[in-house]
């Protein structure tokens, strides 16, 4: 089967990050594959302009945390971006569902609230190899495309927020 890098994107079509302001929520359960996708999320932010002082990382113990995280960024902080990040490996009981619906649906919901860009940078693998090949593996890393969408977000945010909406 072909294999596709995930991370694989037009560097010159991501906006420059210089002025914007980044949280990024990150899961400490399976922290061998969150770990690395924060890494690479903030590697992305720093190549795309971000400045060190404009990324503030804090974590959380489980995805299931992750939306309230989130929110506390959003209640708390001025970033102009959340970055969620997450692996839910599937297991023998229902918990993985349970906690993949509450997350997708929790970051979805932060969204529309606060009107403000939640990314959701979450894996949800049959197995640790699958996780593995999405965080710095063979299928790219996934924090590197989080970071990309957060922010490209805040990009069209901004637009629409300096009323330019008929590009
Ligand atoms: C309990 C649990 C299980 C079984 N699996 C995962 C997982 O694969 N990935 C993950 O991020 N978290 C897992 N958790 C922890 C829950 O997200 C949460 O922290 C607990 O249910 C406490 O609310």
């Amino acid at each position: 089967m072909a294999t596709k890098d995930l991370s694989a994107y037009n560097h010159e079509s991501v906006p420059n990050g210089s002025s914007m302001k980044f949280g990024i929520v990150v899961s400490e359960w399976n922290y061998e594959i969150t770990g690395a996708l924060a890494q690479g999320a903030v590697q992305t932010l720093h190549k795309h302009g971000v400045n060190e002082q404009d990324i503030i990382v804090n974590y959380v113990p489980g995805s299931f945390e992750l939306t309230l995280g989130g929110q506390y960024f959003a209640e708390y902080t001025d970033v102009d971006a959340v970055i969620l990040l997450g692996c839910v490996i599937q297991g023998e009981t229902r918990h993985f569902d349970f906690i993949c619906q509450g997350v997708a649906k929790g970051a979805t919901d932060l969204n529309i609230k606060y009107n403000l860009p939640v990314i959701f940078g979450v894996l949800t693998t049959e197995n640790q190899q699958q996780a593995l090949d999405r965080a710095g593996g063979k299928l790219g890393n996934k924090g590197d495309e989080a970071a990309i969408t957060a922010i490209k977000m805040v990009a069209l945010q901004q637009k629409f927020e300096n009323g330019i909406t008929l590009a």
